[in-house]
């Protein structure tokens, strides 16, 4: 554990998450924090991605929303990476016996309690943020008062799915991404990927803010595809990111040749990005490339398993660097966090 010097962390730190792997980087964002000055005034916002999101039952499940939630207010359950601590499935098992589908979705019981809570607020008419906001009171100001704050991407109606060959029948058809990845464990041949509603939708609330005033601007290694993909497709997301005033760097989810978790080797080969934490990069493209290329980011930071791909990187406009890339614990990660800043002289 290198306790990189405690240079003062900049004071608005923006993270742009999907679920399992952005919600275990910003933990180490938060030990980063402790190591250095848990008295500073630091404050981390998270834009998580919410075109993960389902209606099941009536209820509306905010799977990214919830695992950063229930991550960071030490609720979730570590191996799974999703739902809750001592989770039970009472209720999936009667709806089962019920006959009523879809049975594939791990709805647990304790869960269930938050997507019951959020339906009502959200027929109240409460937005997704208030809600969430609602809901963080009881898991993240116990642990981090006002520090953390969890903003979906926007509150309007955002689905991604994806086009698959069904491998009862043969034929193509558009499921819901959690039909994709849970049920089908992202092992059926898949064609496209959209994130439906999203050309029609507004940034939720506080979103653009988040990014133009933020000190830096951090890509976790979510899945660059149907996380910070989906993010980005918001309409005014990404020109906020190329134009922010703050540094952007990024954190590969690609290590070697494979993702560490999840499935973004599926989906970067669906949307024909090399499966390569160079490849993602050049995905991303630099804001300074020059090129006009649209790009998001200033810096990528690599695995040093792939220290070789870094004058790659460097060619593409990327300030680059390899380091250790597991989040084998907190203070691993804070170092992974440390570099991020370092890479973009923070
Ligand atoms: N992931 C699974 O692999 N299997 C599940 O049954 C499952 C249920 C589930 C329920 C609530 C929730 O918040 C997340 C859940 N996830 C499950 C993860 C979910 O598929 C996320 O979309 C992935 O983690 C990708 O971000």
């Amino acid at each position: 554990m290198t306790n990189a010097a405690a240079a003062p962390l900049p004071s608005r730190i923006t993270v742009l998450s999907g679920g399992v792997g952005g919600a275990r980087f910003i933990q180490g964002v938060l030990r980063l924090i402790e190591r250095n000055d848990a008295t500073a005034g630091t404050e981390v916002t998270v834009i998580a991605n919410t075109g993960d999101d389902i209606w099941l039952h009536g209820l509306k499940v905010c799977p990214d929303l919830d695992t950063v939630m229930y991550t960071l207010g030490n609720g979730i359950d570590p191996e799974r990476g999703w739902g809750r601590t001592d989770e039970t499935w009472h209720a999936k098992e009667e709806l089962a016996a019920y006959g009523v589908e879809p049975t594939w979705f791990g709805l647990g019981d304790r869960d269930l309690a938050t997507h019951l809570v959020r339906t009502q607020m959200l027929d109240a008419g409460f937005g997704l943020s208030a809600v969430t906001a609602a809901l963080c009171k009881r898991w993240l100001e116990p642990v981090h008062g006002s520090r953390v704050r969890l903003l979906p991407m926007s509150e309007d109606r955002i689905e991604t799915h994806v086009a698959i060959e069904d491998p009862e029948t043969g034929d193509r058809k558009a499921v819901h991404f959690q039909e994709y990845w849970i049920r089908h464990q992202a092992s059926v041949p898949a064609f496209s990927v959209v994130p439906i509603g999203a050309p029609e939708a507004k940034p939720g609330p506080g979103v653009i803010e988040a990014i133009t005033e933020a000190d830096v601007v951090i890509v976790p290694p979510s899945n660059p595809v149907v996380s910070v993909g989906t993010i980005l497709a918001v309409p005014g997301v990404r020109d906020a990111v190329r134009a922010t005033a703050a540094p952007v760097v990024g954190v590969s989810g690609i290590v070697g040749d494979d993702h560490v978790r999840g499935m973004a080797r599926q989906l970067l080969g669906i949307i024909g990005v090399e499966v390569s934490a160079a490849g993602v990069a050049e995905h991303y493209g630099a804001r300074n490339g020059g090129d006009g290329s649209g790009g998001i980011l200033d810096g990528w930071l690599v695995d040093t398993v792939d220290a070789g791909l870094v004058p790659r990187i460097e060619a593409a406009g990327l300030a680059a660097r390899a380091v250790p890339l597991m989040m084998t614990d907190h203070d691993a990660t804070a170092d992974m966090a440390a570099a991020a800043l370092a890479l973009v002289g923070l």
